[in-house]
């Protein structure tokens, strides 16, 4: 899409920009526009009259922008941590327009609750212990434009991912509180984003996670990224936060949460999406509905966020690289790379996660033997021995975990 030509939704009926526009717009700037509310109508800063995709890779780029869909160019996800102004932004919706964080409630109810119970934000701080981890969120559809035959969606490279760190309570401290009977099997969010045709009866997503993810130490109901309010982007003020799994399922503008005697149902948790074919298909086949499984754990994947891919090295000198890996649940074992298209590897030095789920670091240096184009790729491999695929793995009608090797182009010379 051509921002150039922007559509009417970014602004509201008097023609200035909507909050919820502004507040991405601030993401993409990474900075406040100062004088926001002396932009005239109409207007859009001049710093998106561009088309993104020819921006040389300078800021994040935008997919689409209704519903908003941002993705973060691997070069720019070298801190360790993950900072708001590049952490991609996926919603399937639109952002809720106005918040209030002090009503802000969050109700945990369900058929698999003693008695439903409410909480004020306050009360959550107030009554559970927080903790803080790191943890990586990818939106299962990070990869797809990596398949052929082309599957419909969000055309997403490599950067559909992030590792910020998240502060809140422990959603199982709050299940004990709450108090969940024997036969809980799934918890599914409910959040305050509004579908894109405005209708407030269609329901926008509604995800979730089976109780054993649910209850593990890491599963957070957050009301902070990175030590302040999370962004409104990516869920102010509450969120649900299920690192390792696909972020689909880290419901944001979270205000209910249902503890469920069955799968969860909700929106975008039937049909096909975030599911995968049981058995594997021939590119192109689109099986039924009942030959699909949710997608659990991601798999292995790593990237390299230094150099840029397009870097130019003098004859002679090192090649520094630098990047993630993360692999789920699981953590990554190995990390190696290869600057002759996979003939001969290099083990990177490898270091461990700061905490279980969140992304590893690793770097190398790699000697080039002349001038001239290399292509340097990277791979990963998990404890349970899997590495990441050279090529595209298993194609899925609906592009997901695509986590073939991320590679860059070098010139030497
Ligand atoms: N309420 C709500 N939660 C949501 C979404 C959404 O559209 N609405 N998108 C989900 C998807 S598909 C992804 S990949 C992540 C993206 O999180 P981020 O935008 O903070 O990076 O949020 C998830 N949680
Ligand atoms: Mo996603």
């Amino acid at each position: 899409m051509n921002l150039l030509n922007p559509s009417d939704h970014l602004f509201n009926r008097r023609g200035f920009l909507k909050k919820s526009s502004l507040a991405t717009l601030t993401t993409l700037l990474g900075t406040d526009i100062v004088f926001a509310n002396q932009l005239p109508p109409n207007y859009l800063p001049m710093a998106f009259d561009i088309d993104p995709m020819a921006n040389k890779n300078k800021q994040l780029v935008v997919l689409s922008d209704k519903p908003w869909n941002v993705e973060t160019p691997a070069h720019l996800l070298d801190d360790a941590v993950t900072p708001a102004d590049k952490l991609f932004i996926r919603n399937n919706g639109l952002m809720p327009e106005t918040i209030d964080a002090a009503r802000w409630t969050l109700t945990i109810n369900g058929e698999s609750v003693k008695k439903a119970k409410t909480y004020t934000l306050g009360d959550l701080k107030k009554k559970f212990k927080p903790y803080t981890y790191q943890l990586t969120l990818e939106c299962a559809g990070n990869g797809r434009s990596g398949y052929f035959p082309k599957t419909s969606g969000n055309q997403w490279t490599d950067g559909g991912v992030g590792c910020a760190e998240w502060t809140g309570a422990r959603l199982k401290d709050i299940l004990a509180d709450v108090g969940i009977t024997d036969d809980a099997v799934y918890i599914g969010y409910y959040g305050k984003d509004l579908h894109v045709s405005l209708d407030p009866a269609k329901p926008v997503i509604s995800r979730g996670v089976p109780m054993r993810k649910a209850l593990e130490d890491e599963t957070l109901i957050a009301w902070a990224m990175n030590g302040q309010d999370i962004p409104l982007v990516h869920g102010y003020p509450l969120r649900l936060v299920a690192g390792g799994w696909p972020a689909s399922a880290s419901g944001k503008w979270l205000h209910t949460l249902a503890v469920r005697n069955k799968v969860h149902d909700g929106a975008k948790m039937t049909g096909k999406s975030y599911k995968v074919p049981i058995n594997p298909v021939e590119p192109g086949v689109d099986p039924p509905e009942d030959q699909f499984r949710i997608i659990e754990s991601m798999p292995v994947k790593s990237l390299i966020t230094f150099p840029q891919t397009g870097a130019m090295l003098a004859a002679g000198q090192m090649l520094a690289l630098r990047g993630h890996a993360w692999a789920g649940d699981r953590s990554v074992r190995e990390m190696a790379v290869s600057a002759d298209f996979g003939a001969t590897w290099q083990k990177a030095n490898l270091k461990p996660p700061k905490n279980r789920l969140a992304w590893q670091h690793w770097s190398a240096e790699v000697k080039l033997p002349r001038p001239g184009y290399y292509e340097v790729w990277a791979r990963a491999t998990d404890d349970a021995g899997v590495s990441q695929p050279m090529v595209m793995p298993q194609w899925n009608p609906e592009g997901y975990c695509n986590n073939a090797c991320h590679r860059i182009a070098v010139k030497v010379g």
